[in-house]
């Protein structure tokens, strides 16, 4: 049986907007994850463009599969859907977000060894503000992750503050710019703390907490399996993510439907005019203003 949070882990949460569960998944079921991964991604090969599972590097072909992202992987494999309900993990989201549990969304980030793409500094709040901001992703590693292959990184306590601006050019690109004024007076990247944790930990990080992670630069890859789990009672303000049974009974993953949303005072921005690059954050971002982080291309030309 898997370890609760404690009460101070819990009150951390609340304070910092991030906590690590340690040992959510182990043995035979993290070994079946990793399995089940390697499996998808081999299936890779072949592919020539994004689809509804795969989002591709840029440097991806046929031949030579490079995956970056598995899209919903619980819409599209039963492993999965398993997973993303495990009674284990619900009782940890339980313990934030109340007895009544959403799953609104997943995706495994995988950053291969190398040159895995970073990810630009943002709020999962600003691509799906909800009526209350009692919403959360689960980040469930299925390799060791240290500072050297691209751990998640957190803004501790950013999750009280503003709801940050995402767009570029007048369109919403997913990320914060290394330039945004209103970021720059109130965070101190100094301060960033890396999630670092053995395969089968499991991060938490709240919907309105800037996070990130640069390029996986070691010679190990960091796979990280992404849920985003709302309070029931949190509806979403860009409308739901496909049809109405589904989201709204079948994704309950634990308690009662509610049509009575609640709402909190939090700070919105909308996700609109729609990213110019439409697909995963990968490509919205590709339309951000100045970046933080590097990336394989820009690595390579200075080297
Ligand atoms: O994979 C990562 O390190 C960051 C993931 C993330 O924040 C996202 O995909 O929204």
């Amino acid at each position: 049986m898997v370890a609760k949070l404690t009460p101070e882990e819990v009150a951390f949460y609340h304070e910092n907007g991030y906590v690590v569960a340690r040992g959510v998944v182990t043995g035979e079921k993290l070994c079946a994850l990793q399995r089940e991964t390697d499996r998808i991604v081999a299936e890779a090969a072949g592919v020539t463009e994004h689809n509804d599972v795969y989002d591709l590097e840029d440097s991806h072909s046929p031949s030579n599969p490079r995956v970056r992202r598995l899209k919903e992987p619980y819409r599209h494999f039963e492993f999965f859907n398993q997973l993303a309900r495990d009674p284990d993990v619900l009782d940890i989201v339980e313990q934030l977000v109340g007895p009544d549990i959403r799953l609104y969304g997943g995706k495994m980030n995988l950053k291969s060894a190398g040159f895995g793409a970073p990810v630009e500094w943002h709020q999962d709040w600003a691509f799906y503000p909800h009526t209350n901001d009692d919403v959360l992703a689960t980040g469930l590693l299925l390799d060791t992750c240290d500072e050297m292959n691209g751990p998640l990184m957190v803004m501790p306590g950013s999750h009280k503050g503003p709801t940050y601006d995402h767009h570029a050019d007048g369109y919403f690109c997913g990320a914060m710019s290394a330039d945004d004024e209103e970021a720059a007076q109130n965070l101190d990247y100094s301060k960033a703390v890396k999630l670092t944790g053995k395969a089968g930990d499991m991060t938490i990080h709240h919907v309105r907490l800037v996070h990130g992670s640069a390029m996986n630069e070691s010679n190990r890859q960091r796979r990280l399996l992404l849920h985003e789990y709302t309070a029931g009672d949190a509806w979403p303000l860009v409308g739901l993510k496909g049809e109405f049974n589904q989201c709204f009974y079948d994704l309950l993953v634990r308690g009662m439907p509610n049509t009575q949303p609640r709402t909190v005072p939090a700070p919105v921005r909308l996700p609109y005019p729609a990213a110019k690059k439409g697909g995963s954050i990968y490509e919205n971002q590709k339309g951000t203003g100045k970046r933080f982080f590097e990336t394989y291309d820009e690595a390579r030309k200075t080297e």
